[in-house]
């Protein structure tokens, strides 16, 4: 039996991608080692309804020196990380000397903006590579990952947090009791802890089967977070749909004597209960809406290869292994990933071994279809690339069912 990483109930299986690879290991060409493989398959709990993955790949094979995803390759996400930092400056850093904390703070995206306004704060960052950059805007980060241990160890060095931060982090870590026994330990009382991460509620809507990969092991709502959080001693006190990376939500923590819970947290939950986001109807709909999001999309590419079309793919995302992987899309079906990270260029990208290369190869020369990996940046990615459309080049979406943008 299947049982619940928070509550310990059990766990209803609902969809498997079967095996796939770890979604940010994009291999050196001459790589010959053996690739990692897990199966990748998501069941809701029966009684907390937690969305989570069955199979939990270790912390290290995902988070080291190397991994290569750079919080800062998107001006949406800069200019969202500017204005959160911003907000927290004018609302919860207004005391004398205040201190923030970010869990996974990458390359300090979100902190160098405290940074600039000299507001005390630490970024704790396991992986080195980000970490190191993220020292290079000045932000104070501690190579480390997050837990209770960590927690503890920062009180004692620089003292209590008015605010403990996390942006597309909390969904990535199983081990959550953890995570909130560390809160407890460094968060002041009447402070509080904010998360974001990807809304169970629109990957429904959205059928964005992509968000599911190794690194994303929760799948959050209103309700599952209130009852984790209840379970640690902790309440919901606010909720904030957020349109960033395909829709999300802030969540607001806080101790329950703290802060009294806003309107927006009872809305969301009755939202979320009318929808029954984890029935066994939405839940088998979902995986059968997934089935046929890959039937089509492997339809398409093929019926665009038999008519001669050349197709690349756009945005080596985290996300795109799932895709690649789960349908079955290799350099056959589209040639090559054009991305702006220069640590995935040059690479293979896991399982698929789709080589990846520099944007700028994109116009080399143009293709006919353009199969928008990061879907969630299509705006910011259109917009930069309006010679492909002009030379009558279409791109290709997935979600929330494969279509060609005319
Ligand atoms: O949760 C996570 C999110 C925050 O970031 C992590 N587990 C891993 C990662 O997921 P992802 O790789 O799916 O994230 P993005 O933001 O969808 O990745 C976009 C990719 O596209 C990056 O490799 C950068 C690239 N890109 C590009 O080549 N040109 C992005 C933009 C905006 C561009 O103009
Ligand atoms: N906050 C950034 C980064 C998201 S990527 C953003 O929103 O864009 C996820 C990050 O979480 C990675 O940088 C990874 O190294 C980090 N991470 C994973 N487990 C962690 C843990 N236990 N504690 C702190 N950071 C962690």
């Amino acid at each position: 039996m299947l049982t619940c990483r928070i509550c310990g109930a059990s766990v209803r299986e609902f969809v498997d991608f079967g095996r796939q690879p770890l979604s940010d290991a994009f291999r050196k060409p001459d790589d010959t080692s053996e690739e990692y493989f897990f199966r990748l398959a998501v069941g809701a709990c029966e009684s907390c309804a937690m969305v989570q993955l069955v199979e939990e790949v270790p912390r290290d094979r995902m988070f080291h020196a190397d991994y290569p995803y750079h919080s800062s390759g998107s001006a949406l996400m800069r200019e969202h990380f500017r204005r959160t930092a911003q907000e927290f400056l004018e609302t919860e850093l207004t005391g004398s000397d205040p201190f923030i904390v970010e869990i996974g703070c990458n390359d300090g995206v979100m902190l160098s903006a405290v940074h600039e306004a000299g507001v005390r704060h630490l970024g704790v960052e396991p992986s080195a590579g980000v970490g190191e950059v993220a020292r290079g805007r000045g932000v104070e980060v501690l190579t480390e990952f997050f837990e209770d241990s960590t927690a503890r160890a920062v009180r004692d060095e620089h003292g209590p947090a008015d605010v403990i931060f996390s942006a597309n982090t909390i969904c990535h870590i199983p081990y959550l009791e953890s995570i909130f026994l560390g809160v407890d330990a460094l968060l002041k009382p009447g402070g509080v802890f904010v998360f974001e991460d990807p809304y169970w509620g629109d990957i429904v809507e959205r059928r964005s089967f992509d968000q599911i990969y190794d690194e994303h092991f929760y799948f959050f709502t209103a309700t599952s977070v209130r009852a984790a959080a209840r379970s640690y001693g902790f309440d919901l006190v606010d909720v904030r749909r957020l349109g960033v990376h395909g829709g999300e939500v802030r969540y607001s923590i806080a101790r329950p004597e703290a802060r009294t819970p806003t309107a927006a947290v009872a809305e969301l939950l009755a939202e979320e209960e009318a929808r029954g986001l984890v029935t066994r109807e939405t839940l088998d709909g979902f995986a059968a809406g997934v089935a046929g999001i890959r039937d089509d999309l492997v339809a398409l590419l093929r019926d665009l290869k038999a008519q001669g079309r050349s197709v690349v793919a756009y945005g080596a995302t985290a996300k795109s292994a799932t895709v690649t992987n789960y349908c079955g899309i290799g350099p056959d079906l589209a040639a090559k990933i054009c991305d702006s990270t220069p640590a995935k260029q040059g690479r293979l990208a896991p399982g698929s071994r789709i080589p990846v290369v520099p944007s700028e190869e994109f116009a080399e020369p143009y293709p006919d279809h353009a199969l928008l990996f990061a879907w969630n940046h299509a705006e910011e990615i259109i917009a930069k690339e309006p010679a492909f459309r002009d030379n009558g080049g279409r791109w290709i979406l997935y979600v929330p069912e494969v279509h060609v943008v005319e």
